[in-house]
């Protein structure tokens, strides 16, 4: 009879789990003594379960199956919550199985005991305890099913520790299948027709699109239809950026004339979506509840469909097959669209202009990104943190699919690393590269350990402002001239990341930009750029005279 750490592990493999992510934990150890006696799948051993998380859910964007996480009760659990969040956030299935005390303590307020489905009851879509070696079966299938089925997320498993190494009362573990999804031809008929007689369509794209096999049906649907495609919030790189058919991303960066030129479509198909606050400017384009042009509204789960927008037409449907379906029937010539096309097809250069700037107080990042733009190569994968720095690139970059932005829709800051550490063990031939701030590097940075342990080949890019700068950003906003509990003192970067086994490099001085990164980018080991990064640039847009004279940063 197999034990129930080895039914567990059957499971997993039979959904295609080939890594798990995982701090260790005596309280499952009877999973770690299957895990290595089977070696199937990679067990990455991450340094803080937060890093762990996240790069679990890094993984599950990178490969389309539920990313797997595994900590140990209590704090380890806890330490994990970043990463059931941020799978929450950004509809990525995951796993986070966790060690519980032995069944027999179980609710005595044992040590590190939690009740995890109160804990965590707001994020994940299920938790369960596995307290009988018997229903080890359904409670893993039913796992995998909720992470994967509807719209995807996090599913929370505690494992007490004495169960994992009882027999299971089963020969064989069972295997896991997905269901398939559909979309009939009556539906898309219906849809064709709305297409053919619009003269200002969108589609708005989404989360679902992220897949390679989805990003090109989105192309072919496009292209076959003339349709302009607009990306959800942070999802700049479903769609080639600079092709004239793409309108632009939906999020903090739109400009009131673009907006008002998207709520004169004709008509709208959203796939992929969940048409988020972020994405709809506050529920406002599409208008909320009753769209003022046609609405398609395809996504995966019946549940976030007719939610916040009533639709015309709802579709049940995953976004690749809804789109290689769409894009295979025969559109007719519909009304000239040129000039609609033509018109939007500007926003995006003007949301990505930049110009060199100079600053008193260090290098204007910016001028890093124009410098980068061409060393990042037409497979890279980009980790990006949270902050005002690292999300430089991905607004004033021309993104081209297979290029992968990977960086948290949640926006989880520490992500940089634990991001790029499991895109380059997914994607070993690959050019990875981390872009992150100084907070967002000292929050998840201790990742590094598993970079170099791995050797894995990271050019990581950080903007040093000594600062939260994304925080002081806002706090000067709303407060000008505060500061507290945003600026950082920070170590020797340089130190910090030559022990861990990096490279290193250093830009103070505009002059050095074009020299460091030729030399940083034609390295292939883990790297780290540190830039001596202006806050001032920043801050001087916001109010100019309040913040030049600052010299406190
Ligand atoms: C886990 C987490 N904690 C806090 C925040 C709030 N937050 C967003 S950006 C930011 C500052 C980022 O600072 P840094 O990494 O130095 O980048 P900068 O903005 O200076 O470029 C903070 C604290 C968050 N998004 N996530």
């Amino acid at each position: 009879m197999p034990t129930v750490a080895s039914v567990i592990v059957s499971m997993l493999e039979s959904a295609g789990v080939d890594r798990a992510f995982c701090v260790s934990g005596e309280s499952y150890l009877a999973l770690l003594n299957e895990l290595e006696s089977r070696a199937t799948i990679d067990v990455v051993t991450c340094r803080q379960e937060g890093g762990a998380g996240m790069m679990a859910v890094a993984d599950a964007k990178l490969t389309g199956r539920p990313g797997v996480c595994m900590v140990s009760r209590g704090p380890g659990a806890a330490n994990a919550a970043i990463g059931v969040l941020a799978a929450q956030q950004d509809t990525v299935p995951l796993l986070l199985l966790v060690g519980q005390v032995e069944s027999t303590l179980l609710r005595r307020d044992a040590f590190q005991e939690v009740d995890y489905s109160k804990f965590f009851s707001g994020t994940a879509k299920w938790t369960a305890e596995l307290n009988d070696p018997r229903r080890v079966h359904d409670v893993m299938s039913r796992a995998l099913h909720i992470a994967q089925s509807g719209t995807p997320g996090p599913v929370v498993i505690a494992l007490p520790e004495d169960i994992l190494a009882l027999e299971a009362d089963m020969a064989q573990a069972p295997v896991w299948r997905p269901s398939r999804d559909s979309v009939d031809q009556s539906t898309l008929e219906e849809i064709a027709a709305l297409v053919r007689k619009a003269e200002r369509p969108l589609i708005i794209a989404g989360g679902d699109v992220a897949n390679p096999a989805a990003r090109a049906a989105l192309y072919a649907a496009a292209m076959a239809w003339q349709i302009p495609v607009l990306c959800s919030f942070r999802r700049y790189d479903l769609f080639p950026n600079a092709h004239p058919l793409f309108a632009g991303e939906l999020g903090f960066f739109n400009k009131p004339h673009h907006i008002a030129r998207y709520h004169e479509s004709d008509l709208v198909i959203s796939v992929g979506t969940r048409l988020g606050d972020l994405t709809t400017q506050g529920y406002t384009f599409p208008r909320s509840p009753n769209p003022a042009q046609p609405l398609v509204h395809v996504y995966r789960d019946p549940a976030m469909i007719g939610v916040n927008f009533t639709p015309d037409i709802g579709v049940v449907c995953s976004a690749e097959r809804f789109l290689r379906a769409f894009a295979d029937m025969h559109p007719k010539a519909g009304p000239d669209r040129s000039r609609w096309i033509l018109e939007l097809g500007r926003f995006r250069a003007e949301i990505a202009e930049l110009q060199r700037a100079e600053a008193p107080d260090g290098v204007a990042f910016g001028n890093v990104v124009l410098e980068m733009g061409q060393y990042v190569k037409p497979d890279a994968i980009v980790s990006m943190d949270a902050g005002i720095s690292a999300a430089m690139l991905y607004r004033h970059y021309n993104w081209t699919p297979p290029q992968l932005l990977l960086t948290p829709i949640a926006g989880t800051m520490g992500w940089g690393i634990p991001g790029a550490v499991a895109a380059a063990l997914r994607f070993p031939d690959r050019q990875i590269i981390c872009m992150i701030g100084d907070g967002g590097l000292l929050m998840g940075g201790m990742e590094l350990a598993v970079a170099a342990e791995r050797k894995l080949p990271i050019t990581i890019i950080l903007a040093n402002n000594k600062s939260y700068g994304a925080i002081r950003l806002n706090l000067e906003r709303e407060y000008p001239g505060r500061q507290t509990a945003t600026v950082l003192h920070n170590p020797d970067f340089q130190q910090l990341s030559a022990a861990f086994g990096c490279k290193t490099y250093q830009i103070i001085n505009d002059d050095e930009i074009a020299s460091v990164l030729a030399s940083a980018f034609s390295t292939r080991a883990l790297t780290l750029v540190e830039v001596r990064t202006s806050l001032q640039v920043a801050l001087a847009k916001l109010q100019p005279a309040a913040v030049v004279s600052d010299a406190s940063v």
